[in-house]
């Protein structure tokens, strides 16, 4: 829309102050019809925004054009989620234009700060894979790589949380409702994705058996563009979102009124597939639309990457010369067969030639290894809806298992251990399996990650294919999670090193000499002060709680599930309050704990650890005996806008989850590149963080994997372990007591029942009393604030391997091939 309209206004694009109020002024009246007397908030931002588009669509055009031109290799991340949040700061950052769109705003009247608060989060995510999928489009822009997202465009994305008596509500998440200014509708992109239907054999002209897919209905995807820009290199690249849309359109005279009705409830039907997001984080719930959603993504994905590849390339047997496509995590594994499909059915290729092609072009992350997570279609699904498919991957299975033969004899054990198609009462496709049967790399997330999977859940496939396994620790970008989300400290460094470390994270080690600089570290730790002030106003403002700002702010914000134990940080909680109760005159360090997350609507126990959270808090935060010692608060509806606010007011970075369990974990980065001391579990790229700032520098407890292992190898109970700790014991009696829930003193049995009979799965009574040590060492150092905030900027300074720029690199080189690419005369030229 904004392109056609900046050439008939002749907006300038300016990048001074001046065009920029001229473009915005120009937006209000001729795109959205008002003018500054007139308009509202929400269309001054509008007006905002396709100013900051009219400044993308040229390097968008050209970026395009370059890549057609030269005919550079593309990257093709596919993923059901992209957690983008709020784009205006990022863009402004990535144009280096933030001051002038400030002053811009100052001059027409408005706050900068109140207008970027007008727009919502796209939140077409659940949480860590989205995000993370979110920071690689700004790493792959950044670095110069041509890489494009696509996914869907979700009407609902990820549900809103309100907390009412302190249970979790969820709420349509609407964020759609007046449109969004950054999505550009391409209505000449748009393809047809077929389901139904059945595979008909039929001979060629050459005599070989082939197969149609036939009588097939559809429904239309509809590209939806969202520009991504790099930091400051000229480059934008693609986010392609997918709008379901009704083949049929209506002919009014051709109904009856019943026929009519009828045939709107059709639209709605097909336009169903991109509808909501499905709000389950790790829990396999295998819903028919689900399944449709996931195709719909993969088909119009690959219809038109190989639109495209025709039109530069001749013949689809070098397509992974010229492309990568990287699967995130299972749910775009449908690509497998739909390649081999489109090869085979559609290109006339044989399907040693097709498979060859295939396995080249395409790769998968896995991001977890809880066994309730992995996606397992049912056969008698997949036939219904994919019969082509259903049949290709039979025939993948049927040459995978001879392979399994050749290589392994007859183990029976291990082929049934490795077959894509379970079999059984309900036979299912294992879509990890063929991830791993039908790509050529197949990756984790973080090293202790990729060795578990490697011994655990995929062992034999290692074992049988050990060259397709490799790890890439994932990243965080440093433009939201520093330069944007910590403005103070980010302008800190940038005054005292530059500001190379912005696209060089690494750089920040530099920092590492000023620990015994005593201006520079009064500096630090009075950002963070300011950054606690910040985030006790806003939290003032909305909730009208009153945040102890001299307290450690202790902050554990992540999807609520057991094995990430929050249940933990409740406990010890509930600890310290019955600590200052028996002990009041006792010194203590004050704490001000905070928790942030939403939990899957069916996820039970998940809701009332919320529940749980909620009443402790209510308990410590109406007792006076905890003034200025102790308050614990549940924000509630977690995003990616929140833990911008969050992360840079942190002492305390929780990440205590059961050792094993957690692939990774990126808030981890966050919380430490912005200065928090990480108490943690030896578990997923804490690891690694360790590795990086130093023992001494972190704060780790508890089992580690092996430990887990043999302790429930040599028979766990968690009932001594609640005999052996006195503190321990109290809190889990008050809570089964009904201590915290005096009206209602059985609530939380589910709880403890699982914690005592239930046997405690994810060790927290095992793992609590080192919890506890653990956090006193937090309340010693902290006591001593030279020492602490030492420990803090060496965490700034020391976790520059976890920007994502240098996880895309790894790909770029190991994975894609395309380490030519990287940085290739797009370096950063200084602000
Ligand atoms: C998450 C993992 O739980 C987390 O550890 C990791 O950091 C993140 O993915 C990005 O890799 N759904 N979300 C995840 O895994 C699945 C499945």
């Amino acid at each position: 829309m904004s392109t056609t309209t900046s050439k008939k206004l002749n907006v300038k694009t300016g990048m001074d102050t001046e065009s920029i109020k001229a473009d915005i002024l120009s937006h209000l009246r001729y795109s959205l019809a008002t003018d500054i007397e007139t308009a509202n908030k929400k269309e001054f931002y509008k007006s905002v925004v396709l100013s900051v588009m009219d400044r993308l669509h040229d390097s968008w055009l050209n970026t395009q054009k370059e890549y057609r031109e030269k005919k550079t290799k593309k990257i093709y991340y596919i993923s059901m989620e992209f957690l983008i949040g709020r784009l205006l700061d990022n863009a402004l950052v990535n144009l280096n234009l933030e001051q002038e769109f400030r002053d811009a705003c100052k001059d027409l009247g408005y706050d900068y700060e109140e207008i970027r608060d007008i727009e919502n989060d796209a939140a077409l995510g659940n949480g860590g894979l989205g995000r993370l999928a979110a920071c690689f489009l700004d790493s792959m822009a950044t670095l110069g790589l041509a890489g494009f997202g696509y996914g869907i465009k979700y009407d609902y994305g990820i549900f809103k949380q309100k907390i009412h008596d302190g249970y979790q509500i969820e709420r349509p998440d609407d964020w759609l409702r007046f449109g969004t200014p950054w999505a550009t509708t391409r209505p000449s992109v748009m393809y047809p994705v077929r389901f139904y239907g059945r595979s008909v054999p039929y001979t060629d002209e050459d005599g070989h058996l082939r197969f149609k897919w036939e009588n097939t209905q559809h429904v239309y995807a509809l590209a939806n563009d969202i520009p991504m820009p790099g930091f400051r290199n000229g480059v934008v690249n693609n986010l392609r979102l997918w709008k379901a849309t009704s083949p049929k359109s209506l002919d009014l005279t051709s109904f009856n009124q019943g026929e009519y009705i009828n045939a709107v409830r059709d639209i709605e039907l097909h336009e169903n597939i991109s509808r909501v997001l499905y709000p389950n984080d790790k829990i396999f719930v295998g819903q028919e639309l689900r399944l449709k959603q996931e195709y719909f993504l993969v088909s119009s994905t690959l219809q038109d990457i190989l639109r495209e590849y025709k039109q530069q390339h001749d013949d689809l047997r070098d397509l992974p010369k010229y492309v990568a496509i990287q699967c995130n995590d299972t749910h775009p594994n449908l690509a497998v067969p739909d390649l081999m499909r489109i090869l085979m059915d559609e290109e006339g290729f044989d399907w040693e030639t097709s498979w060859d092609i295939t396995v080249k072009t395409l790769s998968y992350t896995n991001h977890t290894v809880l066994p309730e997570a992995l996606e397992k279609w049912p056969v008698s699904m997949l036939r219904n809806l994919l019969p082509r498919h259903l049949q290709i991957i039979y025939e993948i299975n049927k040459r995978f298992i001879n392979k399994v033969h050749e290589h392994f004899g007859d183990d029976v054990n291990r082929v049934r251990r490795m077959s894509i198609i379970s079999e059984g009462e309900q036979p299912s496709v294992q879509m990890a399996n063929l991830g791993i049967v039908g790509t050529h790399k197949v990756n984790g997330v973080a090293a202790l990650h990729t060795d578990l999977i490697k011994k655990t859940i995929f062992r034999d496939f290692f074992e049988m294919y050990p060259e397709r396994f490799t790890n890439k620790t994932n990243g965080i970008t440093p433009r939201r999670w520093l330069k944007q989300c910590n403005k103070p400290l980010a302008d800190l460094i940038t005054s005292e090193i530059g500001d190379s470390w912005i696209t060089h994270l690494s750089d920040l080690r530099k920092l590492d000499d000023k620990v015994n600089d005593k201006k520079f570290m009064k500096k630090y730790s009075d950002i963070k002060q300011q950054n606690k002030e910040r985030l006790a106003a806003y939290v003032k403002e909305n909730y009208g709680f009153e945040l102890n700002t001299k307290a450690i702010f202790d902050i554990q914000i992540k999807r609520i599930h057991e094995y990430k134990r929050q249940l933990m940080l409740a406990i010890y909680a509930a600890a310290q309050y019955n600590y200052i109760k028996a002990n009041p005159d006792a010194p203590v360090v004050p704490r001000t704990i905070i928790f942030a997350g939403k939990a899957a609507p069916g996820y039970a126990m998940a809701k009332m650890f919320i529940k749980l959270i909620n009443s402790i808090s209510d308990k410590i935060n109406n007792d006076p005996d905890m003034e200025g010692k102790l308050q614990c608060f549940f924000l509630d509806n977690y995003s990616v806008t929140l833990a911008e606010q969050l992360i840079p007011a942190a002492d305390v970075s929780e990440q205590i989850s059961t050792a094993g369990m957690e692939a990774s974990g990126t808030g981890n980065m966050k919380f430490a590149l912005n200065g928090a001391v990480t108490i943690g579990t030896l578990d997923g790229a804490n690891v690694e963080i360790k590795e990086e700032v130093g023992d001494e520098n972190i704060i780790i407890f508890g089992l580690t994997v092996e430990g887990v292992e043999e302790l429930r190898r040599s028979g766990y109970s968690s009932w001594e372990y609640y005999n052996a700790d006195k503190a321990l014991k109290q809190v889990i009696d008050q809570i089964r007591d009904g201590f915290f829930e005096p009206d209602h003193p059985s609530l939380f049995h589910t709880i403890t029942n699982s914690l005592l009979d239930g046997n405690d799965y994810f060790l927290v009574l095992a793992d609590y009393p080192a919890y506890a040590e653990a956090q006193k060492e937090v309340d010693a150092l902290y006591s001593k604030p030279d020492e602490w905030f030492k420990v803090a900027l060496y965490n700034t300074a020391r976790v520059g391997k976890f920007s994502s720029d240098r996880t895309i690199s790894d790909y770029a080189t190991d994975i894609w091939g395309c380490e030519d690419q990287l940085n290739k005369g797009r370096e950063y030229q200084g602000s």
